[in-house]
C-alpha cells in the first residue's frame, strides 16, 4: 500500500474536472434534481452535449502549468451520463452529435504529457432502470419498488471494466454516492474493491466506496470543501492519507453560467499551501462549458497558482 500511494503522497496537487449532461444546462452537476427534471426532458439536453472546441491537450497544459500531477474526471455523475462512449451503456456520448471519446482523447493526451489521470464513478444513478431508489420527486408512489440493484451493481462493474482496460493506467477511481448504501446492503463493497485491484493493482481507491465504513480498505479520505483542522481519520480514528476536493466557484461543480463568486488568486495559493503543510493533497476542481473551454475565471487562476510554484520552486 506505500508503495502504491507514494505518487499520490509527492502529488501534493490535482485537478478535478466535472463535466457531462448537466454542462449544457449550465447550472450544477445536481440540476436534474434540483429542477426535478423529468428524464425525457433532461435528455433533450444530454443530447445537446457536443463538444465541438474540446482539446485534451489543453487541458492537460493547463494542469500542468498549474502545478497539478494529476487529473480526475467524471466518467459518470449521478445523472447516469456517460462522458465516454461505453459498450455497455446506451446513455452515453455515443447517443450525441460527437464523433469522439473524451475520455480516450484525455487519457491519450496526460500520458504523453507524463500527467496522471484518475477517474470519478458516481454510484448513485439517477438514470439506470435497475438502480434504486429512484428519485422520490419522479415515483412518489413506488421509488423503491422494481429495478434490481445486484443487477446495477454488475453493470457499474462492467463500466469500471471498461475503465480499467481501455484507458491506460487508471490513477484512482473516485467514487461518489455510496450514501444510499446500494453496494453495502448488497454486501458488495469489498468485491468491488477487489474486482479494480485485479484489473489494475496500482489504482487507487478513496473512501466513498465504503460510505466512510469502519475498517474499510480505500486509500484515501475526501473532506469535501474544506480543508481539516488537522490530520483526517478514518471511522476507527486511524490518521489516513486524505485529499481535499474544493471548487474555485462558490459551489456548483458543473459548469455555472451564471457564477459571479470566485476565490482570488490570494486564497487558493493560500489553501494549497495550508493543505500540503498539513500532509493532504488539494484537488481543485474545474467545471468546463459544455462545447470543451474552459471559463476565464479558472484559467487565470489555475495560471496564477503555476506562477507562484514556479517563483517559489526550490532550484
Ligand atoms: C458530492 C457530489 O454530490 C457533488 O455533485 C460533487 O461531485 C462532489 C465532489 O461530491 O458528493
Amino acid at each position: 500500500a506505500e508503495e502504491r500511494t507514494r505518487w499520490f503522497r509527492e502529488a501534493k496537487f490535482g485537478m478535478f474536472i466535472h463535466w457531462g449532461a448537466y454542462s449544457v444546462i449550465g447550472r450544477h452537476e445536481w440540476i436534474r434534481t434540483m429542477a426535478q427534471i423529468p428524464q425525457a426532458d433532461y435528455d433533450v439536453y444530454a443530447k445537446q452535449f457536443n463538444p465541438v472546441k474540446f482539446n485534451a491537450d489543453a487541458w492537460v497544459d493547463l494542469a500542468k502549468n498549474a502545478g497539478a500531477k494529476y487529473m480526475v474526471i467524471t466518467s459518470k455523475h449521478h445523472d447516469g451520463f456517460s462522458i465516454y462512449r461505453s459498450q455497455v451503456s446506451d446513455y452515453d456520448v455515443e447517443t450525441t452529435p460527437y464523433q469522439g471519446d473524451p475520455l480516450k482523447q484525455l487519457a491519450a493526451a496526460a500520458k504523453k504529457k507524463d500527467m496522471r489521470l484518475g477517474f470519478y464513478h458516481s454510484i448513485m444513478d439517477w438514470h439506470h432502470p435497475d438502480y434504486r431508489p429512484r428519485r422520490s420527486w419522479e415515483y412518489p408512489k413506488n421509488y423503491k419498488e422494481g429495478g434490481n440493484n445486484n443487477r446495477y451493481i454488475d453493470f457499474m462493474k462492467a463500466q469500471l471494466k471498461e475503465l480499467l482496460t481501455g484507458y491506460g493506467d487508471v490513477a484512482m477511481i473516485w467514487f461518489d454516492g455510496e450514501w444510499e448504501h446500494t453496494l453495502a446492503e448488497a454486501k458488495r463493497d469489498d468485491e468491488v474493491y477487489d474486482f479494480i485491484r485485479g484489473l489494475q493493482p496500482n489504482t487507487l481507491i478513496n473512501d466513498r466506496l465504503y460510505e466512510r465504513k469502519p475498517g474499510n480498505k480505500a486509500d484515501f479520505g475526501t473532506p469535501e470543501q474544506y480543508v481539516p483542522a488537522t490530520g483526517f481519520k478514518d471511522p476507527s480514528g486511524k490518521p489516513i492519507l486524505w485529499e481535499a476536493c474544493v471548487t474555485i466557484n462558490n459551489d456548483s461543480w458543473g459548469y455555472n453560467k451564471y457564477e459571479t463568486e470566485f476565490k482570488t488568486d490570494r486564497d487558493l495559493i493560500r489553501m494549497l499551501v495550508e493543505v500540503v503543510s498539513k500532509g493532504g493533497n488539494l484537488l481543485l476542481n474545474v467545471g468546463p462549458k459544455p462545447d470543451g473551454t474552459i471559463q476565464d475565471e479558472f484559467v487565470t487562476r489555475l495560471n496564477a497558482m503555476g506562477r507562484w510554484m514556479k517563483v517559489n520552486q526550490e532550484s
